[in-house]
């Protein structure tokens, strides 16, 4: 395959697209070079003083792991200087990063996940970064919060980068999903999955059954529903990695779904522990460009309205036919 850089496609197959200016083009850019630092990073994490917690527990309650805090830096780092954007919202931050006055601001709002799925780090499990990105709709300088809470409908792009066995970029603006790989000797990502498309039909289902006991009657009737081996049931395999990057990046490419439910064990966390902003939305927006799709349950997770940053939302995504099918079972 010809050796596709990430801005030469979007130049060359997305040129009617309104996102391939200069600013886009420029927050694209700033995010992949803070990508290949983060990869540097993971993947020599077992050579440096990187691995383990720092001690602190952050706005979602978890233990910060070193490289979740050294990523979020670096995000932050880069893309405040780049001079497109209006604001930005981490995972790891509780409020909207403002920018700085020194620096230039644009109309872009970048959200992100620094480094989902941190607590595998050490055991060396791929993780990633979830990405995000909205037009501020005002022409305001500081935009409010209530500005930047749109419908997950409303991302211009949105995608991961996979510190995997090799580092990958799978992302979307709108024109289909397309992934490219780090090649390390040139140090770009080039194009390796053009126009990803998700079978409609998958034969794997990704929960995590130990929470079975927490979960209400409906929602075990939607889980037992892929172990139905009566006749003329299909059969499924259970994959469980616990990394929503690595547990998406399999279902898209593979098909099948990936469910966390809400438990009823937390009266605090009523819908679940994925968030709506960092990791519910952009996955949605990819996989429906792929052709699936993403509910809560009841609704389309990008119809979704935020009512603050840090919202919860149970998540089943995934290829058409098991997605319709969790639907059914909780509309019955
Ligand atoms: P559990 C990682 O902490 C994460 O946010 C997602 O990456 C992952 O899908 C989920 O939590 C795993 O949660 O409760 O199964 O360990």
């Amino acid at each position: 395959m010809r050796q596709i850089t990430v801005i030469e496609h979007l130049l060359l197959h997305q040129k009617e697209n309104p996102l391939a200016t200069g600013n886009f083009t420029r927050l694209l850019t700033e995010l992949i070079l803070a990508a290949k630092i983060i990869s540097r990073a993971v993947n020599k994490a077992g050579l440096m003083d990187v691995l383990g917690e720092t001690g602190e527990i952050n706005v979602q309650g978890e233990q910060v792991q070193k490289l979740d805090e050294f990523a979020n830096r670096v995000i932050i780092h880069r893309l405040q200087r780049s001079g497109v954007l209006c604001a930005m919202a981490s995972e790891e931050n509780a409020d909207i990063i403002e920018i700085p006055e020194k620096y230039s601001k644009g109309k872009y709002f970048l959200v992100f996940d620094p480094l989902d799925g941190s607590s595998n780090i050490d055991a060396n499990v791929s993780i990633g970064t979830i990405f995000s990105i909205y037009k501020q709709e005002k022409d305001t300088d500081y935009p409010t919060l209530g500005e930047l809470l749109q419908k997950g409908s409303q991302q211009v792009a949105a995608g991961y980068f996979l510190y995997g066995s090799s580092t990958m970029l799978v992302y979307s603006t709108g024109q289909g999903v397309h992934g490219f790989t780090l090649d390390p000797s040139v140090g770009e990502f080039l194009l390796s999955h053009p126009n990803i498309m998700i079978p409609k039909k998958g034969k794997i289902y990704s929960v995590n059954e130990g929470y079975f006991p927490f979960w209400d009657d409906k929602t075990k009737q939607v889980i037992a529903s892929f172990k139905d081996v009566s006749a003329g049931k299909s059969t499924y395999s259970l994959r469980y990695i616990g990394s929503l990057v690595a547990d998406f990046h399999r279902t898209l490419l593979y098909g099948g779904i990936f469910m966390y439910p809400k438990d009823c064990r937390d009266p605090k966390k009523p819908r679940g522990k994925l968030r709506l902003l960092y990791e519910a939305n952009p996955m949605a927006f990819l996989v429906e460009q792929a052709g699936g799709m993403a509910v809560d349950g009841e609704q389309r997770i990008l119809d979704i309205l935020p009512e603050e940053l840090h919202q919860r939302v149970p998540l089943f995504i995934g290829s058409a036919t098991e997605v319709k099918k969790v639907l059914d079972i909780y509309k019955s």
